[in-house]
């Protein structure tokens, strides 16, 4: 096809070319037989697609909340039965058959069959046998993941560890400690657990793709990039794009970071990349802690961890959201197991949708540290969007966000909302009187998840997942590929090259989304970008304030702008929702624009070499 319009374009005279496109034709008007036919089917498929993720979703949050061979078992069960209705081979040929008549059909019914398909992508009913290994593997895999415990000493002889550790003692000891060979010992421990990951994800490599494939898909991750109605070449492009766009500011941030590291050290600064290690997060993907003279966490200190998840409902509700119902409070998981508790649960925060309704949770291990209080910002996040579009004008189908992107942008939105200054003086986590510069509250924010935080994740996971999928590579050279998109994109190293070639390690593996959200974190990357926009827009146009130094609290009307997004799920086209609210296509131009001060002052103090 693509070859004909090609030959067309050749020999059609450029005048021709050139002409003004004729008005496009009124859209057909839907046939009622059709959106008739159509609409008995969706009904039906939306009642046993409820019903089923219900089940799933109770199983999954077993097994992630309390990982046991039994809960694994449970978890793989309900996921097949869920993948049998999905992907059975007569619902396909119902869907495919009800799109070859798309003009008929109404354009929300549409996206309804859309995502139908999209689903039935890990799925294919063709494959079963496939379908249920990949289930078994991936089911087995956040066991593994989830049941694993951090070694901060050498283990005994019989295996046992001297020293076990959580996720959130390595992170804190990453963010505090000043002893680089403490650090080096932390940061080697956090990525052992690649080691028995690295085996589970060589086999769903194999089987993910099989069924993405299986469904005419190029690979599992072009399965994925299609939710946002993109090609994988569209994806890619648009992700180097925001490399690109970005990349003075962080080369500037970098430059900065590594002078700022080496003092702290007591090292002569690296010349390029920065070591792995000397960064405060495991995958270097945000430097929050580095700046100088802001501790974040200094604010926290007489806080407990309940305050912060009420203070998080507090912000939205004081948006004019509800509060949370009390359902959610009762059956969220979260706070870390108690010191010397036996249940394991998976460490990484999430939010669920438990019944598409109003069964609501959240799973982390909230404690009282700035981190913790901006994740807990970013998953109310999506407990909210969630509570916006349960309404019955919203099918069970199409209740997810815009896109993927916006589910994760509104928490992060309100989290860039809730570290303002001015916000942190009314609550008391800064003194009124501090003398902060708006350059450093700035710096602050860039080292958190916006600048810092877009190479790794436009780049290095981006990247890594295209060629693990789109490239087939092949497990011998995942570690290469990883530092060599780390150098590449980051520009971190390493703490010692030998591991590059060490076949056993699979340090992508240690990132949770690679085994659990696989071929999605661009998410992240367009949510980071999405998210100024939507500041830029609430700040200047809402609130009518400097978007540097604003705050939300309060404000009805920013509710009711954000609410009318989220309420609307996914019954329209991403692009169309993000330019009626901003007015703008998506881009880079609304964050490079809030960064610009930091550019110059950093580019000032790169230059004095401060
Ligand atoms: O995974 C998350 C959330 C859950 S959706 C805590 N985030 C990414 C990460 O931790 O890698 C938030 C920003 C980036
Ligand atoms: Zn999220």
């Amino acid at each position: 096809m693509k070859a004909l319009v090609f030959l067309v374009a050749v020999l059609l005279p450029a005048t021709l070319l050139a002409a003004p496109a004729p008005a496009p034709a009124p859209a057909p008007a839907p046939a009622p037989a059709t959106v008739a036919e159509a609409q008995t089917f969706l009904d039906l498929y939306n009642s046993l697609c409820q019903r089923l993720t219900t089940v799933a979703s109770e199983a999954e949050w077993a097994a992630s909340t309390d990982v046991s061979e039994k809960n694994e078992g449970r978890r793989t069960a309900a996921d097949q039965a869920f993948a049998a209705f999905a992907g059975d081979a007569k619902i396909i040929a119902v869907v495919r058959n009800l799109l070859s008549r798309k003009a008929e059909l109404q354009p929300r019914q549409v996206r309804e069959l859309d995502k139908a398909l999209l689903r039935a992508g890990s799925n294919p009913g063709t494959i079963p046998d496939v379908v249920n290994a990949r289930i078994e593997a991936e089911s087995r895999q956040a066991s593994v993941q989830d049941g694993f415990v951090y070694c901060l000493g050498k283990p005994a002889k019989n295996g046992k560890c001297p020293k076990p550790a959580n996720a959130n003692e390595i992170d804190e000891k990453l963010r505090r400690s000043k002893d680089l060979a403490e650090r080096a010992l932390v940061w080697n421990a956090s990525k052992e657990i690649g080691r028995p990951l690295k085996p589970g994800l060589t086999e769903l490599q194999k089987l993910r793709n099989q069924v993405a494939r299986e469904m005419g898909y190029s690979s599992f991750y072009a399965l994925q990039i299609a939710d946002y109605g993109m090609t994988v070449p569209e994806m890619m492009t648009l992700l180097d794009g925001f490399v690109a766009d970005t990349r003075p500011l962080y080369t500037a941030l970098h430059t900065w970071t590594r002078r700022e590291l080496a003092r702290r050290y007591g090292q002569p600064a690296p010349t390029g990349d920065i070591p792995a290690h000397w960064l405060t997060n495991r995958w270097a993907q945000e430097w929050t802690g580095v700046a100088p003279g802001i501790d974040l966490d200094a604010g926290f200190k007489e806080r407990t961890p309940e305050w912060i998840v009420k203070q998080a409902e507090a912000f939205y509700v004081s948006l004019g959201f509800a509060a949370l119902p009390a359902s959610f409070w009762t059956k969220s998981d979260l706070y870390p197991v108690p010191k010397g508790g036996k249940r394991l649960k998976n460490s990484h925060a999430s939010a669920w949708h438990v019944d598409l309704d109003k069964d609501l949770r959240a799973l982390m291990s909230v404690e009282a540290n700035a981190e913790w209080f901006s994740t807990a910002h970013h998953e109310l996040g999506h407990i909210y969007y969630y509570i916006s579009y349960s309404r019955p004008e919203v099918p069970a189908g199409l209740r997810e966000g815009a896109n993927r992107a916006f589910h994760e942008g509104i928490g992060e939105l309100i989290s860039i909302a809730s570290s303002q200054l001015p916000y942190l003086q009314q609550l008391g986590m800064v003194p009124k009187d501090a003398k902060i510069a708006p350059t450093q509250v700035l710096l602050s924010e860039a080292l958190n998840h916006t600048v810092a935080f877009l190479p790794f994740a436009a780049g290095t996971m981006s990247r890594f997942e295209y060629e693990l999928y789109e490239g087939n590579l092949p497990p011998e050279k995942w570690q290469e590929a990883w530092w060599r998109l780390a150098h590449q994109y980051q520009q971190v190293a390493p703490p010692d090259a030998a591991r590059v070639q060490d076949p056993a390690l699979c340090d992508a593996c240690t990132k949770t989304h690679i085994n659990d959200d696989p071929g999605q974190y661009y998410d992240y990357a367009i949510a980071t970008v999405l998210k100024y926009q939507l500041h830029e827009y609430i700040a200047r146009k809402i609130l009518k304030q400097d978007p540097h130094n604003c705050n939300y609290w309060g404000n009805k009307e920013v509710g009711a702008f954000l609410k009318h997004i989220l309420e609307q799920g996914a019954t329209r086209d991403w692009r169309e929702v993000l330019k009626e609210a901003t007015g703008e296509d998506l881009s880079t131009r609304a964050m490079v624009a809030y960064f610009a001060p930091l550019q110059a002052w950093l580019d000032q103090e790169n230059a004095a070499g401060r």
